[in-house]
């Protein structure tokens, strides 16, 4: 079976094999060198009662800000990076904080420092072999954009990021190819969870507004900005690849009936109708339909819709977790309501977090993609959350990561080899230890290698690699021949 597996299934030889973070979950340092302050840093972490984050104005007590600290990454990156080195990550995917880069968002010049620290974190991972993939926004606009113009409702925030994004290609030129726009701009397709309208827009809305409504204008906003971004760094360089990111869920029906398979079919329309506009640069037609049905007045100018048009994104950055299952409402209504509408799947076991774990559903919605969207894909996020134990010898035994990393990447590979998907990388989340983005934990552990940090913010910040890690090492060595 092995020696059968490793032939069949034989990577392209320039495949991407990485690992991924993102800015406010491992640097801390959240007020270093002229940062701004981020909405994630007034953000304060969820307790066991109150399992979601609380949004504060009240940056005192650095203890409740999980990303005031992160993992320290904003000085520990050169140790870090020889770690992935040895590692053997061909590709490292991080965030540029848009408040290092433009403190408050609306400035017209840019904070020197905070550019002069990305040059040298990506001219490190260069010189070590790695190539910098990075997302533009990725849960950390800065926090005077939401409370200034009220978030991604406001058009000027169009102008603001589009301003930040061509800084970024022009000065980062030559060492980033690979960029995508908004991180899992599609999450508020759940936008009765107030904590995803904040995450991803900068909304904070209250109950004289329809939420739903709201939604869909600021991500129409952002959206045009992505394209937007898009066709700037086509004009700064036509090498440069610019993706949108999804939060890729399969969305199964829990039975063959024809309500509960109508549902599946309308909840994955919902969530990825992003997708469509940012990938194909075009409004589905039953969202048009839909819009009209609610009165709902969403800006679609014909400039936007050109925009869009004209911006199409080049390739989809898409993480994967887990996956979703409905039920026909008890209404029999053909519309998604994300916060009430998913069930069980009785078919699949759940992390400690209850997520459902779904290898083959990585193949699944691999094809969903190609056959949607013909465009390359890169994962630039999998992997598992566990409580993960530090042996008094320093070792961390972890082999149910080692378990999820290897069903998901063989289920990847049989897309690839098998299916002919077009997937050019993928980067696993995370090669180290951080802060986790929906509930500030750090007892969440992610990493290949474990960072003696605990929720408070307290530990040495040693760095331990845990079994995972020789795990992954080897399967890049044999280009994922050898799971
Ligand atoms: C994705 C985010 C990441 C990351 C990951 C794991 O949604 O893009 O930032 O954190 O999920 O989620 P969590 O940290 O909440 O466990």
């Amino acid at each position: 079976m092995h020696k059968f597996m490793s032939k069949a299934l034989k990577m392209p030889d320039d495949f991407l094999w990485g690992g991924a973070v993102a800015a406010h979950q491992v640097e801390g340092n959240w007020q270093a060198d002229g940062k701004g302050v981020s909405i994630a840093d007034v953000m304060a972490a969820a307790s066991r009662e109150q399992p979601q984050r609380v949004v504060t104005d009240t940056v005192q007590d650095d203890k409740v800000y999980p990303n005031h600290w992160g993992i320290d990454f904003y000085k520990t990156y050169p140790q870090d990076i020889k770690l992935f080195a040895e590692l053997g990550l061909k590709a490292f995917r991080t965030s540029i904080a848009w408040t290092r880069i433009f403190p408050n968002g609306d400035e017209d010049e840019p904070n020197a420092a905070g550019l002069r620290y990305y040059d040298d974190l990506f001219d490190q991972l260069l010189a070590n072999g790695i190539e910098p993939v990075v997302t533009l926004s990725h849960f950390e606009m800065p926090y005077n954009l939401v409370k200034k113009y009220g978030g991604w409702r406001n058009r000027k925030l169009i102008d603001f990021f589009e301003h930040f994004a061509q800084t970024c290609f022009e000065h980062f030129d030559g060492k980033v190819r690979y960029w995508m726009t908004f991180n899992e701009i599609d999450n508020q397709s759940d936008w009765r969870n107030a904590h995803h309208l904040y995450q991803d827009s900068g909304l904070q809305l209250d109950d004289s507004v329809n939420w739903e409504e709201a939604m869909f204008q600021a991500a129409h906003n952002e959206m045009v900005a992505s394209a937007k971004a898009v066709l700037a760094a086509h004009k700064v360089d036509p090498q440069l690849q610019v993706g949108a990111m999804l939060a890729m869920v399969p969305i199964y029906a829990l039975t063959a009936k024809p309500g509960d398979q109508m549902l599946a079919e309308r909840a994955l329309q919902y969530r990825y109708y992003y997708g469509d506009v940012q990938m194909e640069g075009e409004y589905p037609r039953w969202l048009l339909k839909y819009f009209e049905r609610k009165g709902y007045d969403i800006p679609l100018s014909d400039e936007d819709l050109a925009t869009l048009k004209a911006g199409a994104a080049d390739f989809l950055g898409m993480s994967y977790y887990f996956s979703f299952t409905v039920q026909e409402r008890a209404d029999g209504k053909v519309e998604y309501d994300e916060h009430n509408d998913l069930v069980d799947n009785p078919y699949v076991e759940k992390s400690q977090w209850g997520w459902q774990i779904d290898p083959q559903g990585m193949r699944w919605i691999l094809n969903w993609i190609q056959d949607r969207w013909h465009k390359p894909t890169m994962i630039v996020e999998n992997g598992i959350g566990a409580y993960d134990k530090l042996e008094a010898d320093g070792q961390v035994h972890d082999d149910y990561r080692i378990s999820y990393l290897r069903d998901h990447i063989r289920q990847m590979e049989l897309a690839v080899v098998e299916d002919g998907v077009d997937v050019i990388g993928y980067t696993m989340w995370s090669p180290i230890d951080l802060v986790s983005a929906s509930t500030g934990e750090m007892a969440k552990r992610y990493g290949l290698i474990y960072v003696d940090r605990d929720d408070s913010g307290q530990g040495s910040d040693q760095r331990y690699k845990k079994d995972s890690f020789a795990w992954y090492q080897h399967l890049i060595a044999t280009n994922g021949a050898d799971l």
